[in-house]
């Protein structure tokens, strides 16, 4: 099976990015992630068999060990791509709590003779493959207020003529405290994020 590591959205950052992306759909073409496929990759496995799999949850309960919830803050939009066959994505804040999860994750991937892609870490959540930009710009558009994300998930991607669709396989909590100590996370008040789309 195809798989991958990522972290799951929290319920508010999901829905304003799928706000942010039904925004979009009216600006440009394209194959959008439907909003409960929305996810920030941490490594990409590809194919795996069962062992393979069990290993990765070992590696998720190893990664986990120290590391609280990260922080997700968008910084715009990106691309990879053509402007005429673009992945549109949105980006996030290299946070040290952010860059140190993805590390220990992939480091213990290696610890357990797991492959995984080893492009440099660009965090990012993918809104539409195939997409073609308008040349004159997107508009204003509201971005998701910054929040935490406490899910790490190993997913199964499952490939199909109308996309791919990720099933989670094994989940860990970025939150070793003891319930009784856990506190909301304040949100910040800024609402507005207009910065251009960065290649
Ligand atoms: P993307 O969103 O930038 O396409 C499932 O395919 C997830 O793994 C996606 O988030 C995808 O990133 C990511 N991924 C990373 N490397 C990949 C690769 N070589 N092939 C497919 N997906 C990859």
């Amino acid at each position: 099976m195809r798989a991958f590591v990522a972290l799951e959205l929290p319920e508010a950052f999901a829905d304003e990015t799928a706000a942010l992306s039904r925004a979009l759909v009216e600006a440009c073409d394209g194959r959008f992630v439907d909003p409960e496929n929305l996810h920030l990759t941490l490594a990409f496995l590809g194919e795996v068999g069962e062992a393979e799999v069990r290993s990765a949850m070992a590696a998720l309960d190893a990664a986990r060990l120290g590391v609280g919830p990260v922080r997700l803050s968008a910084t715009g939009l990106g691309t990879f791509g053509r402007a005429r066959d673009a992945t549109l994505w949105l980006g996030i804040r290299k946070d040290p709590q952010l860059l140190s999860l993805s590390t220990h994750v992939r480091e213990e991937l290696s610890a357990r003779g797991l492959s995984y892609d080893e492009k440099g870490f660009l965090p990012h959540v993918t809104l539409a493959r195939r997409a073609r930009l308008p040349r004159g710009g997107l508009g204003e558009l509201a971005f998701p207020l910054p929040d935490v994300a406490t899910r790490l998930t190993l997913f199964r991607s499952i490939l199909s003529p109308d996309g791919a669709r990720y099933k989670p396989l094994y989940t860990v909590e970025l939150d070793a405290r003891p319930r009784s100590q856990r506190q909301a996370c304040p949100k910040i008040s800024e609402r507005k994020n207009t910065s251009p789309i960065t290649r």
